[in-house]
């Protein structure tokens, strides 16, 4: 008996440890192992000078002294005078004195409101290591980067750093509905216990926040876009509060969906006609009532008239009357409004490509100075690749959030491990010719190209209630890279994904140069085995789960996967260049000619503009068929290498997660096959060609794959 307990609470502890490296995220602040660096570490390392006694500073420390005790084992003391050398001075410009800040005079110039200095000065001869900023949410910025300084094993004994974010607003935007359920969410339930707040404070809540602050992340949308009016409510505004207490000392602004209608719905009123005296008083009104209780509200963001939402066309009015009217209502409290130009319609014969930009493009100038468009990064639906959304090199005069989906829709749910700064980086380096060669998509989403002063970046969050936050070990990976690309853009996802390895898994060399490879191959491997040479949107339907590249019965014709692949006998692919609809207008000249013409398109968009006989020469010589065929075959390759790599690596890590990810690259493998067959057997019907040499012969029938029904797959929308 007394056996069994022992091993029951055994069990139960080893259990809760690994469940906590699951939990941490990539701030698990594991013990230096490698003995030069941690004692060079401790050496430097002596108290912690702390001024100022904000919540924000004193959470700052927490986090220090949590760091440095786990990392290095060693109990730092807090003072609030500097004493001796080698200290860790941590405090905003406005708590230092006259001489440390006479000695960061020219660094302070370096920063923005938001950006960290992190440097080794001489206090009085004596050495000393300080994080400051202009204010203490930057403070706590620095303190998290001198901790990644420290899980990444760098030297710290001559630190010199003055780092800003490039963008304003980096928010998650949580597709999360009044019920919990998470629209397109794959890690459990949504955070937010709105029966339970506002008393209840969840950890959770100051977890959430924490992991947030520790990659820059400052604003969240704690509703999903596809709005309830509710939330707008007293009973549930009180609750929101609630959150944005917590969140505050983190630098974390929380911001709202508005629903257009709510005026209707809860306000009692005949319209919501944004032209409409009472309406516009409502917003005002609304807005009074929410900054009242919440006096940093960020503002709201709005999707309007787009898949069955209401809007300010409803009333015949356009999408410049609407945001510009409830910018008014946020404006004097400092508020913004991110509106949405995810658009488009089924009455709409045009291509679907081609609507947002022909709907947004002339209201180029048209909104009010706190109103930001937010853009998806390309033109159709958060697909496994899409070109750059053109309206990214077409509205000068108009600020643009870039909208990322950091939740795997489209890309294996979060069973599949596709690491997606990848995806990131490659739009964000997109030249949009825009001002000539170099007007990437970066520079007009950080400003610099048309010096927008209004700027930002946001992700559809890929966290639920799931002990691990994202469903998926690796899927931690794309929160945190998100996080790390809002604050600058111009970052190499290599680098997250080494940074990331190395905070949240080990330093070993043995590890991270494999799995790093894993990690960068993934995106591609996602591309090749779903939608390989610009193919897109062939999954099934709804909840998009799986192939379904047969799919036409749908009754909007732009949600059936034929609408976009358009496979037949002479050929397969969307014709978007001058002889199609001509989307390919939609880009600057230097841009439309090389996605025009046929010979200079990229070939991983080349389905995406060019229908394409089978018979059609790829660049390596193989017929469109042969090379479709082989690209399928590869996707499912790179995932089987992934594999052999992962089962490798089994010494460096703790077993759970290891487990984890073994049994997940297993279903990612079977599901890779899946797509591959139900693919090529679904195409090869129109090109009528037997599978090249190379291509595993399918494991099922067509009829088979056709017949796989999914009623509670999750996150398909309620
Ligand atoms: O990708 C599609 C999703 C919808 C989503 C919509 C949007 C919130 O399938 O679930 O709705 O985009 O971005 O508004």
């Amino acid at each position: 008996m007394a056996l069994v307990r022992f091993v029951f609470l055994f069990v139960l502890i080893s259990f809760s440890a690994s469940a906590q490296k699951d939990y941490k995220l990539w701030l698990q602040y594991n013990k230096v192992d490698n003995a030069e660096i941690a004692s060079e570490y401790k050496n430097s390392l002596n108290n912690i000078v702390s001024f100022g006694n904000s919540e924000t500073i004193k959470i700052s420390v927490k986090e220090l002294e949590t760091g440095v005790f786990s990392m290095l084992d060693k109990k730092t003391e807090v003072k609030t005078q500097i004493e001796g050398e080698n200290n860790l001075i941590i405090g905003s410009k406005s708590s230092l004195d006259s001489n440390l800040l006479k000695t960061l005079e020219a660094d302070f110039e370096k920063i923005n409101k938001e950006g960290f200095i992190i440097k080794s000065i001489a206090v009085k001869n004596k050495k000393q290591l300080i994080i400051t900023g202009k204010n203490d949410v930057a403070v706590l910025y620095g303190v998290f980067s001198f901790l990644r300084i420290l899980q990444t094993n760098k030297p710290i004994n001559n630190l010199n750093i003055a780092d800003s974010p490039k963008t304003n607003i980096r928010i998650l935007n949580h597709w999360d509905n009044l019920d919990r359920y998470v629209e397109r969410g794959y890690a459990g339930i949504s955070l937010w216990n709105w029966q339970k707040l506002p008393d209840f404070i969840d950890q959770r809540y100051i977890d959430y926040a924490r992991a947030n602050a520790s990659i820059g992340i400052n604003g969240t949308v704690l509703t999903n876009v596809n709005a309830n009016a509710l939330i707008l409510t007293p009973q549930y505004l009180e609750k929101v509060e609630a959150l944005a207490n917590v969140f505050r000392p983190y630098g974390i602004k929380v911001y709202l969906t508005a629903r257009f209608s709510a005026p209707i719905e809860i306000g009692n009123l005949k319209t919501a006609d944004p032209k409409d005296p009472e309406v516009i008083n409502w917003w005002k009104n609304k807005a009074a009532e929410i900054y009242k209780r919440i006096p940093d509200f960020g503002g709201f963001l709005v999707k309007a008239n787009s898949e069955g939402q209401p809007g300010p066309q409803n009333y015949g009015r356009d999408h410049v009357d609407g945001a510009n009217m409830l910018a008014d209502a946020v404006a004097p409290f400092g508020g913004v409004i991110m509106w949405r130009a995810f658009v488009y319609s089924e009455h709409d014969a045009n291509d679907r490509a081609k609507q947002a930009f022909a709907e947004f493009q002339p209201y180029d100038g048209k909104f009010k100075e706190n109103v930001i468009v937010q853009v998806k990064n390309g033109a159709i639906d958060f697909q496994p690749r899409e070109p750059f959304h053109p309206l990214f090199g077409a509205m000068p005069k108009t600020p643009l959030m870039m909208e990322f989906q950091i939740t795997q829709e489209y890309l294996g749910f979060s069973t599949h491990l596709v690491f997606l700064p990848k995806l990131f980086q490659e739009v964000l380096e997109s030249d949009t010719y825009q001002k000539g060669k170099g007007s990437t998509v970066a520079k007009a989403v950080d400003g610099t190209l048309y010096q927008h002063k209004l700027t930002g970046i946001a992700g559809v969050a890929n966290i639920g209630n799931d002990l691990n936050w994202t469903g998926h070990p690796f899927a931690q990976a794309n929160w945190y890279g998100f996080g790390r690309l809002a604050w600058n853009p111009y970052l190499d996802s290599e680098t997250i994904a080494d940074e990331w390895l190395r905070c949240t898994f080990s330093n070993d060399e043995n590890f991270i140069k494999p799995v790093k490879n894993i990690m960068i191959e993934s995106r591609e491997a996602v591309v090749n085995y779903m939608t390989p040479l610009g193919l897109h949107h062939i999954m099934d339907t709804g909840h998009h789960y799986g192939p379904g590249p047969w799919v036409s019965n749908l009754s909007r014709p732009e949600w059936n996967p034929t609408y976009y692949h358009k496979a037949d006998k002479n050929g397969i692919g969307f014709d978007r260049s001058k002889s199609g609809t001509n989307a390919t207008a939609q880009y600057a000249p230097e841009v439309e000619k090389l996605f025009d013409n046929l010979e200079t398109c990229p070939e991983k968009d080349l389905l995406w503009f060019h229908h394409v006989s089978w018979d059609y020469k790829l660049k390596n010589g193989q017929t469109l068929w042969n090379g479709l065929a082989l690209k399928y075959q590869e996707g499912v390759n790179q995932v089987a290498a992934m594999q052999n790599v992962w089962n490798k690596t089994e010494k460096y890590i703790d077993s759970e997660r290891f487990h984890e990810v073994q049994m997940l690259l297993e279903i990612q493998n079977k599901e890779a096959k899946w797509w591959r067959d139900a693919c090529l057997l679904y195409f090869q019907q129109f090109s009528g060609k037997e599978l090249p040499a190379g291509v595993e012969k399918p494991t099922q029938t067509l009829e088979y794959f056709k017949s796989l029904k999914f009623p509670f797959a999750p996150g398909n929308g309620k």
